[in-house]
C-alpha cells in the first residue's frame, strides 16, 4: 500500500451498480469496518446489495449526516455522488478525510497507469489503448469510467502490468495523490453542466489528471484544442501532441496518413484508411493512443515498436455504442451511437458520415447548448426524430427542421425509415443522458438494435 495506513471503519457513500459495491468488497476483504450509505431505498438497492460481503451495514433512504456519528475514519465516494452534499460537506467539518473510489484504488495499485479524460472518445481510446498494449504483448487492464471500476482491477495488477484507465470529471473531483504515469486530455467540450456551474470548473475538474505529475510521467494532449494545448504549456510532465494538421505535433495526420514524430525525424506509421473506427475524431483517438503507448514504453526505459503498434491499432474493430454499423435495411445503413451523449459528439458522429441520413436524437437533457448542432445539420442531416423526455424542448430549438416525435424506439425507427431514402444512413446520436427511458446508453443502444432486427424481421411497420 502507498505509504497509507489501513482504515478501521469506513463509509463508502453511493452504492451504485458496480463502484461502491466493489469498494465496499475491497475494503471489508482487507479488514475495515464498512458500511454503505445511498439515497435508495432499501428495496430498490436490493439487487446490489446482495452482492455485498456479509457484514457490510447499508443505511438505505437517506443520507443524514447523523450517519457520522457512528465513528467513520475515511469516506469513499462514488462518482455519481456529488462533494456538495451535507454528509459529505459534514465529514470534512469533522476533518473525516474523504476520497475517490479512483484514489482509494491508486492506493494499492501496482505497475504502471495510463490515465485517459476529455468529453469524447475517452472509452474507445482507452480500450483502443488496453488492445494495443495486449497485441503487444504487454500485461494491460483497462478499467475506469468505461464501467470497470479501478478498485476491482487492483488485486490483478502486478509490477509489469499497465493499467489503462478511463476517468470521467466526476471521478478527477476527489483525487489527491493519484498520479499516473501517463495522462491524455483529448478534448474538452461542454458536459455535465447541471453538476458544474460551469465550463471553467468542469474543464478544472478534468485537468486534475495532470496535478501530481512530474517531470518523468507524460502528458499526452490534443493541440487542436485551443482550451486544452493553454493548459498543456503550464504542466510539470513531458508532453506529446497530436494533431490533424500541426506538422510540429508529436503526432500529426497529413494526405490521410499518421506520422510519429522524434525530434526532427517524422516516421510514417499508419494509413487512416486502414483504420476500422469510422471518422476522423478515430483518427485523432488512434494518435492519442499510439503516443500514449510510445510515452508507457519511454516510462519503462523500452524500445517502441512503432509498426507493430500501428498494426495492432489498425486491428482494432471499435465498441459497441459507437458509431457501431448495426447493418443494412431497405438500402439504409443503421449506426448505433447510444454512447453520444454530448453535443460535440453528435457533431463528431455527423462529420463522420459518409451520406446524408436521418439522425434519432434526445432524452435526458444535460444543460448542453443544443442548438449548436443547428449548424451541422444542414447537408447531413435530412430528418430529425425525437425522442425521450426532451422531445418538446428539442421541437422548438429545432424549429424549421423537418422533425418528428416519437414515443418508443420501435416508433424512432419506423419513422426514420420512412424520412430516409436508400443510400442515406439511419443515426441514432442522441446528446442527452439516456435515464428517462433506459437504464443506461448500453439498454438505449441494445433497444435500438432490436428495432433494427424487428425490422429486418417484418414485425415493425413503416410504409
Ligand atoms: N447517490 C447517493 N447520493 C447522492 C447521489 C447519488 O447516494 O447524492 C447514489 C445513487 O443512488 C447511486 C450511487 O450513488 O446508487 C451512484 O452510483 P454511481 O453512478 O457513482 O456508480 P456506478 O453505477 O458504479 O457507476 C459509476 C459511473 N457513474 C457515474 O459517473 C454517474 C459510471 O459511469 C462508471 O462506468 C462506473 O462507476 C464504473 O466506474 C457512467 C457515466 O454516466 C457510465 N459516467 C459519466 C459519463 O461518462 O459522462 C461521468
Amino acid at each position: 500500500m502507498n505509504g497509507h495506513t489501513e482504515h478501521t471503519s469506513v463509509l463508502v457513500v453511493g452504492l451504485g451498480y458496480r463502484t461502491g459495491l466493489a469498494a465496499a468488497n475491497f475494503l471489508h476483504a482487507r479488514g475495515s469496518r464498512v458500511a454503505v450509505s445511498d439515497v435508495k431505498s432499501e428495496k430498490d438497492l436490493a439487487p446490489i446489495t446482495g452482492k455485498l460481503a456479509r457484514g457490510v451495514r447499508v443505511f438505505a433512504g437517506n443520507q443524514d449526516p447523523s450517519i457520522l456519528d457512528e465513528g467513520f475514519d475515511l469516506l469513499v465516494l462514488s462518482p455519481g455522488v456529488p462533494q456538495t452534499i451535507p454528509l459529505v460537506a459534514d465529514a470534512r467539518r469533522r476533518g473525516i478525510p474523504v476520497i475517490a473510489e479512483i484514489e482509494l484504488a491508486y492506493r494499492y495499485i501496482r505497475g504502471k497507469i495510463i490515465a485517459i479524460t476529455g468529453t469524447d472518445g475517452k472509452s474507445t481510446t482507452t480500450t483502443l489503448t488496453g488492445h494495443i498494449l495486449a497485441e503487444m504483448g504487454e500485461h494491460a487492464f483497462v478499467g475506469g469510467n468505461i464501467g470497470i471500476p479501478l478498485i476491482s482491477l487492483v488485486d490483478r495488477t502486478t509490477d509489469e502490468s499497465v493499467s489503462v484507465v478511463e476517468l470521467s470529471s466526476f471521478q478527477l473531483e476527489t483525487v489527491e495523490e493519484f498520479t499516473p504515469d501517463v495522462a491524455a486530455v483529448l478534448n474538452v467540450t461542454p458536459d455535465h453542466l447541471d453538476r458544474y456551474d460551469g465550463m471553467e470548473s468542469y474543464f478544472a475538474a478534468k485537468m486534475r489528471i495532470v496535478k501530481n505529475q512530474g517531470v518523468d510521467d507524460y502528458l499526452v494532449y490534443n493541440l487542436d484544442d485551443a482550451r486544452v494545448a493553454a493548459s498543456a504549456s503550464g504542466v510539470n510532465a513531458r508532453a506529446y501532441s497530436f494533431s490533424l494538421s500541426d506538422r510540429r505535433a508529436d503526432a500529426y495526420c497529413e494526405h490521410g496518413a499518421v506520422y510519429l514524430r522524434t525530434g526532427e525525424r517524422s516516421e510514417r506509421v499508419l494509413e487512416a484508411s486502414a483504420l476500422q473506427i469510422m471518422g476522423v475524431h478515430n483518427v485523432q483517438n488512434a494518435m492519442a493512443a499510439l503516443l500514449m503507448v510510445r510515452a508507457v514504453f519511454a516510462k519503462s526505459g523500452r524500445a517502441f515498436d512503432a509498426a507493430r503498434a500501428a498494426s495492432a491499432c489498425a486491428s482494432f474493430k471499435g465498441l459497441a455504442h459507437r458509431m457501431e454499423r448495426l447493418g443494412d435495411f431497405e438500402g439504409r445503413l443503421f449506426i448505433n451511437d447510444s454512447k453520444a451523449t454530448t453535443v460535440g459528439a453528435v457533431e463528431m458522429a455527423l462529420r463522420s458520415l459518409a451520406s446524408q441520413g436521418v439522425l434519432i436524437l434526445g432524452g435526458r437533457t444535460k444543460g448542453d447548448d443544443y442548438s449548436r448542432l443547428r449548424a451541422v445539420l444542414p447537408g447531413r442531416v435530412k430528418a430529425l426524430v425525437f425522442i425521450g423526455e426532451s422531445a418538446d424542448e428539442f421541437a422548438e430549438i429545432f424549429k424549421g427542421f423537418a422533425c418528428e416525435k416519437a414515443s418508443s424506439m420501435d416508433e424512432a425507427v419506423a419513422r426514420a425509415m420512412r424520412l430516409s431514402a436508400p443510400g442515406d444512413a439511419v443515426l441514432l446520436s442522441p446528446a442527452c443522458a439516456s435515464f428517462d427511458w433506459f437504464k443506461n446508453f448500453e439498454e438505449r443502444g441494445d433497444a435500438f438494435r432490436v428495432s433494427f432486427k424487428k425490422l429486418g424481421r417484418g414485425e415493425i411497420a413503416w410504409t
